[in-house]
């Protein structure tokens, strides 16, 4: 039964893909109508948050030959509820006379999960569960986690030397990776849906921390500093362009004088409670984060907030480009900072997940385990 339907998800799975840059906080979802004869009639995908869904969007190319036909969706047709920008699919579905509906997988955010199922049968639909289920949940593991427990899922990226090394002793790093890499790393801005770095990164490399290639549609991006006692400069690259899409994140007792200055240039301050080691609490800080519709970070550094990340458990991937290069040193600065762990045993576990090359370089993508 399922043998039937699973290269159409595939194809449904295919059309997600144009949501990857722009459907972000909602998820990537595709679907694929058929005709009553089983014909391909049209497909559409959830390109941008606030746009139409998946299944609206299949609908919209083929109405008339919907009746008695089929949509095949990566995931569950969503039912009415009060925060939600878009009209339901549920209902869009059962006014476009589908017979049938296939569903990758349930839709985890709690104002649907099941709901979706339930009106459809309950208004004489087939509803067809469980296709290709692995890879549609994979497709939108972000969301999945986001939705679960409240804070975005995060992702390391490191651009670093066959040695370790982030920056050569003095702190220079421009550039250890090739274009290409680097390229790649920017492509990955355009997919998270906001970016960290630590106050030190800010001091030592003056980043701009924006998006250029234009993949996606929203040239904002919420660009976060780590910063215990506010000393993100005023006169840097990074409160140059959109300074009011900066979040500073400090602890209680940092100056208020630079508080004032900072949100003077539009910039949001939040305090929070240190992690014991005279650092943002990260819990608190993924908290607020994922309050503020931010449902996956991307974490750029530097050594020190890589490690805390890790040290805490809340890193859930890392994905590190390589370059063929030794730089060697003590005093250099390692992909990952801190005091480290006394033993392999206590290591943080990971599961790589894909090796590539590029250009040289070598892109090492892992999970981390058991978080
Ligand atoms: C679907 N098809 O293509 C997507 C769904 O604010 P709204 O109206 O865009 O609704 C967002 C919620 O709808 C989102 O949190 C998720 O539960 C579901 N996403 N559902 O039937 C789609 N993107
Ligand atoms: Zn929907």
């Amino acid at each position: 039964m399922s043998a039937r339907w699973a290269p159409l998800m595939r194809q449904a799975l295919e059309a997600a893909e144009g949501g990857r840059y722009g459907a972000s906080p909602n998820p990537m979802v595709g679907a694929v109508l058929l005709s009553r004869e089983g014909e391909v009639v049209s497909v559409g995908a959830h390109l941008r948050c606030g746009g139409p869904h998946a299944e609206v969007a299949a609908l919209a190319q083929g109405a008339e030959r919907a009746v008695g036909g089929t949509v095949v969706v990566t995931l569950e047709p969503c039912v009415p509820s009060p925060n939600k920008r878009t009209p339901p699919c549920v209902d869009a579905i059962l006014a476009a006379g589908v017979s049938c509906v296939v569903i990758g997988t349930r839709d985890p955010n709690p104002a649907m999960n099941g709901r979706g199922v339930e009106a459809l049968r309950s208004a004489g639909v087939e509803v067809i569960e469980g296709v290709e289920e692995e890879a549609c949940r994979a497709l939108n593991r972000r969301f999945f986690h986001w939705i679960a427990t409240g804070r975005p899922y995060v992702t390391l990226k490191m651009a670093m030397t066959m040695d370790g090394k982030l920056a050569a002793r003095g702190g220079r790093s421009r550039w250890i990776t090739s274009e290409a890499s680097r390229r790649e790393g920017y492509a990955m801005r355009e997919e998270h849906d906001a970016l960290l770095v630590g106050i030190n990164t800010v001091l030592t490399d003056d980043p701009r921390l924006v998006r250029h290639l234009g993949l996606n549609p929203d040239p904002h991006l919420t660009r976060v500093v780590l910063d215990t006692s506010l000393r993100t400069p005023d006169n840097g690259a990074l409160l140059e362009t959109d300074p009011e899409d900066v979040v500073v994140f400090c602890l209680e007792g940092a100056p208020v004088e630079r508080r004032r200055e900072l949100e003077r240039r539009g910039v949001t301050i939040v305090e929070v409670g240190d992690d014991g080691r005279d650092r943002c609490d990260l819990r608190q800080v993924l908290r607020w984060l994922g309050t503020h519709e931010v449902s996956s970070v991307l974490v750029e550094g530097g050594g020190e907030v890589h490690w805390s990340f890790l040290k805490e458990g809340l890193a859930h991937r890392v994905q590190a480009f390589v370059a063929p290069l030794v730089l060697g040193g003590r005093e250099a600065t390692p992909s990952v900072g801190g005091p480290g762990f006394p033993s392999p045993q206590e290591a943080v576990k990971l599961r790589f997940v894909e090796v590539r090359c590029l250009e040289g370089d070598l892109v090492l993508s892992a999970e981390v385990e058991g978080v």
